[in-house]
């Protein structure tokens, strides 16, 4: 038997209160406990909360810069023990700069992924197919992003981690380029100091990334959202992701898109 009372029973006043816990997880890096447990909510509040977090974000001047796409490789499905698609927003204050020294102390257990970046270049307002999709994005970057769950010991389900912004904190974007044809086999290596800890290929995301951008249309559209122009979109990571040490350069190299580093502070 389920230890979940009954589901679909938030109010608005409960789906702001979450966000809020949630938000304040994340501004202050302290963990929580997963909420669904206790509040028994289905993947479409999960949204609903995760859109309240979000506008909170808003409300104190972020700006919307696009959206990410999780679990979207095996990899990330096994490590994570979640089988389904899901997808976060993105504002303009989890942005990082490329080659920047990261402080730790703005998170609470951080790990990276290596991912890629498209950048769209029209709005999209409905669903595309593959073929489609490369009229609507005019470059694709190496990139890598920092997730931090705002759960205790990373462990949530798949409602949590949506309501959570799919865990989304940092995000480090590498040079555009124009090679959105032919993504479907890239090698793909994260180095910590020099030494490889994470390879893979862009083949196990979607079996191409730019299906990301397929996938993004079709859930944006879904949502009554439109994707404007210039928004980037994280095609979701193609390996299982690290956790990250204080004091370490960090680089992700793709076959044929270059490289994106950062490093991290010697504080933990
Ligand atoms: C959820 C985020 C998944 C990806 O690229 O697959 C994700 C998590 O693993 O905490 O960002
Ligand atoms: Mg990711």
């Amino acid at each position: 038997m389920s230890s979940v009372q009954s589901v679909e029973n938030l109010t608005a006043l409960d789906i702001a209160v979450l966000a809020r816990t949630l938000d304040e997880a994340a501004s202050s890096h302290r963990e929580i406990d997963p909420l669904s447990p206790q509040h028994g909510f289905r993947l479409q509040q999960a949204y609903d909360i995760q859109h309240a977090s979000i506008a909170l974000r808003h409300a104190r001047g972020e700006k919307a810069v696009g959206l990410k796409l999780g679990f979207t490789s095996r990899a990330k499905m096994v490590q994570m023990g979640v089988d389904n698609l899901i997808w976060g927003l993105l504002t303009d204050a989890m942005l990082y700069e490329e080659g920047a020294e990261i402080s730790l102390g703005d998170f609470i257990h951080p790990r990276v992924e290596p991912e890629v970046c498209f950048l769209t270049s029209r709005d999209i307002n409905g669903p595309l197919n593959l073929l489609e999709a490369a009229a609507f994005v005019d470059g694709v970057a190496p990139a890598m992003e920092i997730i931090d769950s705002r759960y205790r010991n990373f462990k949530f389900t798949l409602e949590d981690v949506v309501a959570d912004n799919c865990s989304s904190a940092g995000v480090v974007v590498g040079m555009f380029s124009s090679r959105i044809s032919d993504l479907a086999n890239r090698g793909v290596v994260v180095r910590f100091n020099g030494r490889p800890v994470l390879m893979g290929s862009t083949g196990a995301i979607l079996g191409n990334p730019l299906r990301s951008v397929v996938q993004a249309a079709h859930l944006a559209h879904r949502a009554g959202m439109v994707i404007p122009a210039g928004s980037l979109i994280m095609a979701g990571a193609a390996t299982a992701a690290e956790a990250l040490l204080p004091g370490i350069h960090v680089s992700t190299e793709i076959g044929g898109l270059g490289r994106v580093e950062f490093a991290t502070g010697a504080q933990a």
